[in-house]
């Protein structure tokens, strides 16, 4: 029989791609989701589509990380052989303005999941691996260059203490339990699939929406940081890859190159023959209290240990998203052509 795998956040960007990506290793895999006045499956949805009559190996369930009850409640239900706790509020500058909300969900909601598990090992006997979605926004005011797993953690917002608490969590329950816990420490990846107000989303649609008139400005906050981009499909693979290890460890995942806003602007613009300098206006409201100016990760035990590497440079990343965004912006023109016609 093949393995059971839980996703927490299998409605968001990575939960997608891990869903995809577990199904087709044979996993049956049980996501985690909230309830919302709206749909909120469309990342997933495709992957109820493309199921066979009587292989129903997607099943979701209705739980919030800020609800213990119904985190014991499916993890008894699913029996996982592995959870990947990816669910969080993620977004960086919001976590400004909930600093107590974001901190309730990565922080306290990763402990309510990390207890649900040893509780549900201690009384079955069955070992349960743990993936927890780490960040290198831990690095912030960076104390060095590039890093790596033994960089010292400086965060720089609300959302990024949130992540250094539950990475040493993780870290204690390995450690005072005997859980097989690993913390992913990942640098930013992106994709088609990336929210749409995180800046490389916000940059190529907006490009390709104004490459077919549906706009024509892009509001946007600090051009000059810098980050480490890599595609989401060749993370969740690192993800996957830690939980089939002999032992549990923590690993940091990165491209090895980082490039600023302005130089991913200048790729996804001059791609459609377009210049942002003509469209873009710098919004403070953007702006963060405090900021993380350069991130640049050193993959190395990854590649050693898991046999890792990422498969695309930013700019091919860029270019794929221009190219996903282009069709959505061509479906909503035509959409916008036929409701004058009427
Ligand atoms: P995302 O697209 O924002 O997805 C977050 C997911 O968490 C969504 O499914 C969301 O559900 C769910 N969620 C939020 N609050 C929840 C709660 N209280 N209970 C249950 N589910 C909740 O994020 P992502 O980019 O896929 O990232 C996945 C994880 O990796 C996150 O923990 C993120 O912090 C971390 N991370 C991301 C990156 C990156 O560059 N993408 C890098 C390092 C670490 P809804 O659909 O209902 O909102
Ligand atoms: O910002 C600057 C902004 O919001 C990147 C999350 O997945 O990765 C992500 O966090 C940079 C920052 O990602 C806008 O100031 C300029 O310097 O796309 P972002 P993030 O903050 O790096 C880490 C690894 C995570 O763990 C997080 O969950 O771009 N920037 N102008 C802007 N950013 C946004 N969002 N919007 C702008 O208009």
């Amino acid at each position: 029989m093949g393995k059971v795998a839980l996703i927490t956040g299998v409605t968001g960007q990575d939960g997608s791609y891990l869903t995809e990506l577990l199904l087709a290793k044979g996993y049956a895999v049980h996501g985690m989701m909230r309830r919302a006045s709206v749909f909120t499956t469309e990342r997933i949805d495709h992957l109820y589509q493309d199921r066979h009559e009587g292989d129903v190996r997607l099943r979701l369930h209705y739980g919030d990380l800020l609800d213990a009850i119904s985190v014991r409640r499916i993890i008894s239900e699913v029996k996982p052989d592995e959870v990947y706790n990816l669910a969080a509020q993620s977004h960086v500058r919001t976590s400004f303005d909930q600093p107590v909300y974001t901190a309730e969900v990565v922080s306290i909601g990763t402990v309510h999941l990390l207890e649900a598990i040893r509780d549900y090992r201690d009384s079955t006997g069955k070992e349960v691996r743990f993936y927890q979605a780490s960040s290198s926004e831990m690095f912030g005011k960076v104390r060095e260059t590039p890093q790596t797993e033994y960089t010292p953690f400086y965060p720089r917002s609300p959302y990024a203490c949130a992540k250094v608490h539950a990475h040493w969590q993780t870290v204690n329950y390995r450690e005072a339990y005997g859980l097989f816990a690993c913390n992913g420490i990942l640098f930013n990846h992106e994709s088609p699939r990336r929210g749409e107000t995180f800046v490389t989303r916000k940059i190529t649609r907006a490009a390709a929406r104004i490459k077919f008139g549906l706009q024509d400005r892009l509001f946007l906050g600090n051009l000059d940081a810098k980050r480490d981009w890599g595609f989401a499909g060749d993370y969740v693979d690192a993800m996957w890859r830690m939980l089939q290890q002999e032992d549990p460890d923590d690993y940091v995942v990165a491209t090895g190159e980082s490039c600023s806003v302005r130089e991913f602007l200048d790729e996804a613009f001059s791609s459609l023959d377009l210049d942002w300098h003509d469209c873009v206006e710098i919004d403070p409201r953007y702006l963060r209290p405090t900021e993380v100016d350069v991130l640049l990760g050193d993959a190395s035990k990854a590649r050693d240990i898991l046999g890792w590497k990422p498969t695309l440079t930013m700019r091919q990343l860029c270019r794929m998203m221009v190219d996903a965004d282009l069709q959505l912006a061509e479906q909503e023109r035509t959409l916008a052509d036929a409701s004058h016609l009427v």
